[in-house]
């Protein structure tokens, strides 16, 4: 299998961590969504990563369509039961963290704009949103309901690589000061073999 996108990227990193964690090898292609665009188009007409290439040459997108086939593909695995509740709330933990993911990335290439374009008050909102959802996952942590360590699920993985990000690329909103169980959550996580060798490129 191929998987393009940088580590960079917090969809890239959940899905080359859960390939870590499952023990499917894979070939890393290092493509910018900055800078090789045109080479990210060859997987992925849309340029976005993370994209998957199959052994058998299909080529999927989208980290949450990737992560339920590398589920389905990997009998036994625990990451992601096949049904019922626990399943369920796995992927709600998982969407809640992704839909804040998704904001932070719009803000992220909103501030590229020049400055006399720059919507601060939508760039507000979007923020306010992140927050929201880092709150959300911070309660939910709270619970006790993300052991991490040798426990992860999906979930623990996606929300520590979110964290992770946040943490660095939106300091204002991923403050370490306001969210203790989700520092605590990434001290499991982080130092496991499946992240260690996953480290986002500078
Ligand atoms: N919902 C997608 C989001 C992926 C995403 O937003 N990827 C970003 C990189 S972090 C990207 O490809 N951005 C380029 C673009 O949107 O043009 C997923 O879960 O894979």
């Amino acid at each position: 299998m191929i998987l393009v996108g940088r580590y960079a990227s917090p969809f890239v990193r959940r899905v080359a961590v859960s390939l870590q964690w499952l023990g499917m090898p894979y070939e890393h292609k290092v493509l910018s969504t900055a800078k090789d665009v045109e080479g990210i188009k060859v997987y992925n007409p849309m340029a976005k990563v993370p994209v998957l290439v199959l052994d058998d040459g299909e080529h999927l997108v989208d980290s949450s369509a990737i992560l339920d086939t590398l589920t389905e593909m990997s009998p036994g695995q625990r990451l992601l039961p096949g049904s019922g509740a626990a399943r369920r709330h796995i992927l709600q933990h998982c969407a809640i963290m992704t839909n804040g993911l998704d904001k932070s990335i719009q803000v992220l290439y909103g501030m590229r704009r020049p400055p006399e374009k720059l919507d601060e008050a939508y760039l507000d909102g979007l923020r306010g949103q992140v927050r929201a959802g880092l709150v959300m996952v911070e309660d939910i942590a709270a619970r006790g309901d993300l052991p991490g360590g040798e426990q992860s699920t999906l979930a623990d993985i996606t929300i520590a690589v979110g964290w992770r990000f946040l943490n660095r690329a939106m300091p204002t909103v991923g403050v370490a000061e306001q969210f203790p169980h989700l520092v605590a959550l990434s001290a499991r996580c982080e130092p496991l073999p499946a992240f260690m060798a996953c480290q986002p490129e500078a």
